[in-house]
This record gives structure tokens, C-alpha cells and sequence, in this order.
């Protein structure tokens, strides 16, 4: 067993973090200050091709087919630059993968390389005010009539739907149904019915939109697969991306981490370094062994889905579950042992971090839901 990445994974890694030095961090201040769409950070991401990595090399992307180990790789080296940077590899995966996945060749040609390049920022709308944890439940109904679906409901928590110029829709094909009755179905913003009636604002700098459909009609070639097989086509993306999430949280654990480290060595207390205190060194020492314990669980759910293994959703769920949980814990620490310092707004970043770290435990499957997933994989195979 070998737990290094390859040679052509750490030249990602490296210039990924290079990139997020010379191009993302020298942007925080600004959009920290200004509260604004974060859009230069797509645009830079799309130049230095970071988005081709969540589309086959067939549209524009790197690898003959997405891989997740090196989108793992990307979003950890992201996160540490800034909430948004590493948020975005995923909300063009979250907008792209459906295609990939269920797509008809027209609609990939025509949307798939204009997401690897960033010209093009896509959404995924599942979260209904109703239908959170429960996806299942969503009300959002888009019924057949003549060569086009009618489309009414309202959807919320859309990331990055305010900025997108389409986005995959869950919504109800056949309303007595449950999870089978879900079709997925690609909309362009500009198709009048869509309205964006709200930007939510959370705790980190992000996009985040509540959107109504009104009698919105649109194509059934926009169909992504087949009808009722929507359920499945997100929760195969999530699988895809959960774990992804997992790597941010090690990155922004990873970042406060070497903030509190750094911090701890030069900080001087009754007449040493407080790193050398012993009540310091403990944290740090329990720090970072977490944070090598969620990234392998990280590793380790990216290469059982690229190798094909049947347990990826339980996999990617403990990553997420535990790297996210883990983030909170160690931004904790390092902003203790920053004291009075970690919880100064301006010019320390624990406090940006802070916030940052909260919203991956609840995005893209609760941790209650993750348990579940987790759970149930072992209450399932006694089943059988
Ligand atoms: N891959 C493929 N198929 C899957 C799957 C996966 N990862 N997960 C579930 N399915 C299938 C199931 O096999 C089942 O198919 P059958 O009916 O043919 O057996 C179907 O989908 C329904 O699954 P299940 O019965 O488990 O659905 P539930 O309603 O119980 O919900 C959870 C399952 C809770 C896991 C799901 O609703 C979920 O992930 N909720 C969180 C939603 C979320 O992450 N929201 C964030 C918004 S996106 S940022």
C-alpha cells in the first residue's frame, strides 16, 4: 500500500498552492471588506485550468475521465487561500458532473468545455425550504406538456445561482412519487420563469441564492437522462464531491494550523515561546494528527471512487463526516492559542477561518446525514 501521491499529484499540489499565493490570497482582503461576488477568483481559477479537471479530456478536462483524487488535491490547496476559491471547484463540479454523468452528447458539447474553462458557472438546485436533509421530499414539480416541461417551486441555499448561466434542476416529474418521481433538467437562467428573488448571506463570503420558478417552460431535450432517475444522478454527484469537501476542511485546518504554529513560536509568555509551553504543545500535537487522519480518509475515498470501488458513497461520507468535524475542531485550537488575537477581525485570519469552517458540517449532506450514510452501510450488509 502506498500513501504518497504520484509524481504528476504533487505537481498539481505545488502548482495549485503557488497559484493560490500569487493569485487568490492577494484577493481576500478586498473581498472580505467588500462583502462582493467573488467573481475575479472564477475567472482566475478558469486561466489557470483548475476547472478542467471535473470534465473528461473529450470537453476540454485533464483526464480521460473525472477523477477525484486531484480534485481532492486542487480543493485542499484552495481552501487554504480562501472559502470561495475552494468552493467553486466544487459548485462547477455540483453544476458539471450531471452532465457527465447523464448529459445527452448535444448538451455536453455544448456546456462542458465552456465549464472547464470557466467561461461558463453553473449551479445544482436540490435544497427546497421543505427538503433539506430529506432531498427526497422536494416539491418543485416540472411537468410534461407537449415538448416542454412547466416548471413551479422554489429552491434555496443555490450556490453560486446568482452568477450561473444554468443551472441542473431536481424537481418532480411525476409528483406521486418520491425519490423516483425526481427527473434532473438542465435550465438557463435566462428562460423567463427563473427569477433569483434573494441573495442569502452567510457566515463566509460565498454566493448563495433562494430562486422561483413561475411557470417556467422549458425544452424536454433539457432532460439530463431519463425521467425519475433524477434521485440518482445527485446523489452520484455528491458522492463525487462530498469527499472534496473534506479536503477544504483539511485545507482550512491545515492553514490554521501553520497560522498557530507559526504564531505559537514567536509569541512570548512568562519568558519563552509559548510553543514551548507544554499546555501548547499538546494542542498541536492533537492537531495535527487529526488533520493527517482526515486527509487520509480523504485519500482514501478519492481512490475508491476513481478505482471503481462499490463502498465510494460510505467512504466519501466518513471523509466529509470527519475532515469537517475535525476543521471545527482545530480552528478552535488555533484560535485559543492565538488568545486575545484569534478573535481580532482585522489583520489576523483566524478569525475569517473561523467563520469559514462552519458551513462544510451542514453543505452537501449534514454530518447527522453522513452518520447515516455511515451506518447504514453496516445495518444494510447484515441485511442481505
Ligand atoms: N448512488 C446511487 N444511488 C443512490 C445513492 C447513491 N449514492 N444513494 C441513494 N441512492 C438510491 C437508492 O439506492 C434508492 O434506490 P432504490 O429506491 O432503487 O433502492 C434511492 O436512491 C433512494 O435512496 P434512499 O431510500 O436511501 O433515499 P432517502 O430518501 O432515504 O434519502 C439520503 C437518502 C438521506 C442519503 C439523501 O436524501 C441525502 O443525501 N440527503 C441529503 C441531501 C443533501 O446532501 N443535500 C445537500 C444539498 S446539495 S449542496
Amino acid at each position: 500500500m502506498d500513501f504518497e501521491l504520484s509524481l504528476e499529484e504533487k505537481k498539481l499540489q505545488e502548482e495549485t498552492r503557488q497559484f493560490v499565493d500569487r493569485e487568490i490570497r492577494p484577493l481576500v482582503a478586498e473581498i472580505e471588506k467588500k462583502k462582493s461576488y467573488p467573481i475575479e477568483i472564477v475567472k482566475r481559477m478558469g486561466r489557470q485550468g483548475i476547472y478542467r479537471l471535473l470534465v473528461p479530456q473529450e470537453y476540454g478536462g485533464v483526464y480521460e475521465t473525472v477523477r477525484s483524487l486531484p480534485i481532492c488535491v486542487a480543493r485542499e490547496e484552495l481552501g487554504r487561500g480562501h472559502n470561495f476559491a475552494g468552493a467553486s471547484i466544487a459548485t462547477q463540479g455540483l453544476g458539471s458532473y450531471p452532465l457527465v454523468l447523464a448529459g445527452s452528447s448535444e448538451i455536453r458539447k455544448r456546456y462542458l468545455p465552456r465549464v472547464a474553462s470557466g467561461e461558463i458557472i453553473p449551479a445544482f438546485a436540490l435544497t427546497e425550504p421543505e427538503a433539506g436533509s430529506d432531498a427526497g421530499s422536494l416539491q418543485t414539480k416540472a411537468l410534461r406538456e407537449g415538448d416542454h416541461y412547466r416548471i413551479n417551486g422554489i429552491k434555496c441555499f443555490i450556490s453560486n445561482a446568482g452568477i450561473a448561466q444554468y443551472i441542473v434542476l431536481f424537481a418532480k416529474t411525476n409528483p406521486s412519487l418520491r425519490t423516483k418521481g425526481i427527473s434532473a433538467i438542465l435550465v438557463e437562467t435566462g428562460t423567463p420563469g427563473y427569477e433569483v428573488t434573494r441573495q442569502m448571506e452567510i457566515l463566509a463570503i460565498d454566493v448563495v441564492n433562494e430562486l422561483q420558478f413561475k411557470d417556467c417552460l422549458v425544452p424536454r431535450a433539457n432532460l439530463l437522462g431519463e425521467e425519475g432517475k433524477g434521485f440518482t444522478v445527485a446523489m452520484q454527484t455528491l458522492d463525487l464531491l462530498r469527499c472534496s469537501v473534506g479536503a477544504h476542511a483539511v485545507g482550512i485546518a491545515q492553514e490554521a494550523f501553520d497560522l498557530a504554529l507559526a504564531y505559537a513560536k514567536k509569541r512570548v509568555q512568562f519568558g519563552k515561546p509559548i510553543a514551548q509551553h507544554q499546555a501548547i504543545q499538546l494542542k498541536l500535537a492533537s492537531m495535527i494528527v487529526e488533520i493527517n487522519c482526515a486527509r487520509l480518509l480523504v485519500y482514501q475515498a478519492a481512490l475508491a471512487k476513481d478505482t471503481g470501488q462499490p463502498d465510494v458513497t460510505f467512504k466519501s461520507s466518513m471523509a466529509k463526516y470527519y475532515a469537517t468535524e475535525m476543521a471545527q475542531r482545530v480552528v478552535d485550537q488555533a484560535v485559543q492559542i492565538h488568545g486575545g488575537y484569534g478573535v481580532l477581525v482585522d489583520d489576523f485570519p483566524l478569525e475569517r477561518l473561523y467563520r469559514e469552517v462552519r458551513a462544510p458540517r451542514i453543505y452537501e449532506g449534514t454530518s447527522e446525514i453522513q452518520q447515516l450514510i455511515i451506518a447504514n452501510h453496516f445495518v444494510r450488509e447484515k441485511k442481505n
